[in-house]
């Protein structure tokens, strides 16, 4: 397997499916470093890369390298143990254009996800939101969602996250899609 494709897998593994290599997570989200060597045929040093030069830097060893984790991004129910943190005034969320009703109607949910994924930067949430299709944007007003006690993390990787978003804290962002392609 290629590098990425090895990315992807422990990505899988750790967030959504340990049971498909009958790996098993602690309520924390840490899988045991040498479960997943041996799942994955990885040396230890092989490993030891991918988490140091992962581009959105999605795991995370323990101090002793023993376990390793996902830093955010789970479909199943883990407490990774997140730092709630009051958010900067705005956000963005990167979506397809095809979601936009149902997103206005309902406002942002999880979806198979834990929280709602919030970015710092529009160049972000558009990358975000591209996986899914014609990506678009959305300004999610974070500052007043804090003053109205909505609850913000940031995980390990910088990732904001928060249960739901509801529509009246959603704008459309007007971004030229094509100059920041
Ligand atoms: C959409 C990647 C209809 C939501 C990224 C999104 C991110 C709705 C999709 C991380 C909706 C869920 C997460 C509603 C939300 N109606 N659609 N009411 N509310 N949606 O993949 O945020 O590479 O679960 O807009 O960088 O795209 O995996 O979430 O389009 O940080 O590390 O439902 O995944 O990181 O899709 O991406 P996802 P996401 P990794």
């Amino acid at each position: 397997m290629d590098r990425t494709k090895t990315g992807r897998y422990i990505a899988y593994l750790l967030r959504h499916r340990p049971d498909a290599a009958g790996l098993t997570l602690d309520e924390h989200g840490w899988a045991k470093t040498e479960d997943l060597l041996a799942v994955t045929a990885l040396t230890m040093e092989e490993l030891e890369k991918i988490v140091r030069t992962d581009e959105k830097q999605r795991y995370s060893f323990n101090a002793d390298k023993t376990w390793i984790r996902a830093n955010q991004g789970h479909s199943i129910q883990v407490d990774v143990e997140l730092t709630e943190k009051k958010p900067p005034a705005v956000l963005f969320h990167g979506t397809a254009v095809r979601f936009r009703e149902s997103i206005e109607a309902q406002g942002l949910l999880p979806g198979k996800r834990l929280y709602v994924h919030l970015s710092p930067d529009v160049e972000t949430a558009l990358k975000v939101g591209k996986r899914h299709g014609k990506p678009m944007v959305y300004r999610v007003n974070a500052g007043r969602m804090y003053g109205d006690g909505v609850v913000f993390y940031l995980s390990e990787n910088g990732v904001w996250l928060t249960k739901t978003v509801s529509p009246e804290y959603l704008e459309r962002e007007q971004t030229d899609t094509e100059q920041l392609k």
